[in-house]
C-alpha cells in the first residue's frame, strides 16, 4: 500500500490539511516519516514553478499522486456550477491548467469542491448539466495527455451536488469518459453512504484516488473506522494507487501524520503483492 499526505504549495484556508507552510522542510519531513508521496493541493498552477516542485519531491524520492484544485473555489470563488458563465470558463480553464504538470507527474486531477454548489435562482438540473459538460470538456483535454480526473463525492455540509458515491458513478455515466473516475474519501462516506466498504466495492475500477480520515477527521485511528476492513475492500478492487491522508493538524501536523503512517502501516497486509 503505497501512503501519502497532502500538502500545500501555498497557504490555505481549508482545515483538513495536515501541512502548510514551508516546502521544501514539509517534504523533507513527509518522507522522513516513511510516506511514499505528497499529494499536492495547488491553487493556480501559473503561480507554483513546477519544476522546483519536482525537484523538491523527487529529491526525496516522493511522487505526486494527485493534484488538489479546491482551493480556487476557497480562495477565488471559481466553480464550474456558478450562474455566471465567465466564472464557469474560469473553472474550466483553470482546471485545465493543471493539465501539464499532471502529465508530467501522472498525477490525478481531483475536482472537489471546484464543483461549487447549487445556488439561488439555479435548479439541481441545470447545476448538474453544466457539472457534466465542464467534466466532459476537461476530460476532453486531458485524455491526449493520459491524464485522468476525479471527482469527490464529498458530504452535504460542504456541497449540495454529488454527496455520495452511488450519485458519484450516476454521474461517471453521464460523462461517458474512460479518463473520468471517482476520488473516495472516508470522511464523507462515513457521513454519507450506509456501508463504506459496500461503496468501495460498487466504485471497484472506477477508484482514481483514495483520501483517508477518521470520522471525527482526524487522523485514521483518531476515530470510529474500521479501517482495516476498509483497506481489504479497497485492496479487492485491484486498486494500485495512492491512500491520502487527509485530515486535520491535530493534536498537531506532525503527530496526526505519523500516528496515521502507524496506524495504516500496521493494518496493511499486503506490500510487496
Ligand atoms: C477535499 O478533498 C475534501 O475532502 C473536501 O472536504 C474539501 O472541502
Ligand atoms: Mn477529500
Amino acid at each position: 500500500m503505497k501512503l501519502s499526505i497532502v500538502l500545500s504549495t501555498q497557504p490555505a484556508q481549508f482545515e483538513a490539511v495536515a501541512f502548510k507552510g514551508d516546502f521544501q522542510a514539509n517534504v523533507a519531513k513527509i518522507a522522513g516519516m516513511g510516506y511514499d508521496g505528497v499529494e499536492l493541493a495547488i491553487r493556480d498552477p501559473s503561480l507554483v514553478n513546477g519544476d522546483e516542485l519536482l525537484r523538491s519531491v523527487a529529491a526525496h524520492g516522493l511522487e505526486i499522486p494527485a493534484l488538489g484544485t479546491g482551493q480556487a473555489w476557497g480562495e477565488e470563488g471559481l466553480s464550474f456550477t456558478d450562474p455566471d458563465p465567465a466564472v464557469r470558463a474560469a473553472a474550466i480553464e483553470r482546471t485545465q491548467s493543471h493539465i501539464p504538470f499532471a502529465s508530467r507527474t501522472g498525477a490525478v486531477i481531483i475536482i472537489g469542491l471546484l464543483r461549487g454548489i447549487v445556488r439561488a435562482g439555479v435548479s439541481q438540473d441545470q447545476a448538474m448539466g453544466w457539472l457534466v459538460e465542464a467534466l466532459q470538456e476537461c476530460c476532453a483535454a486531458a485524455g491526449p495527455h493520459g491524464v485522468r480526473i476525479a471527482l469527490e463525492p464529498i458530504n452535504r455540509y460542504e456541497t449540495t451536488l454529488v454527496n455520495n458515491v452511488k450519485q458519484g458513478m450516476e454521474l461517471l455515466e453521464r460523462i461517458g469518459a474512460e479518463n473520468m473516475g471517482l476520488l473516495l474519501d472516508t470522511f464523507h462516506m462515513n457521513i454519507e453512504d450506509a456501508v463504506i466498504e459496500d461503496s468501495v466495492r460498487a466504485c471497484g475500477d472506477r477508484i482514481f484516488h483514495f483520501h483517508v480520515a477518521d470520522s471525527n477527521r482526524w487522523y485514521p485511528g483518531a476515530g470510529h473506522i474500521d479501517f482495516g476492513s476498509v483497506l481489504e475492500a479497497l485492496h479487492a478492487t485491484g486498486y494500485q494507487g495512492f491512500v491520502s491522508g487527509e485530515f486535520m493538524p491535530r493534536p498537531d501536523a506532525d503527530a496526526a501524520a505519523e500516528r496515521s503512517i502507524a496506524h495504516l502501516r500496521r493494518l496493511d497486509r499486503w506490500s510487496g503483492t
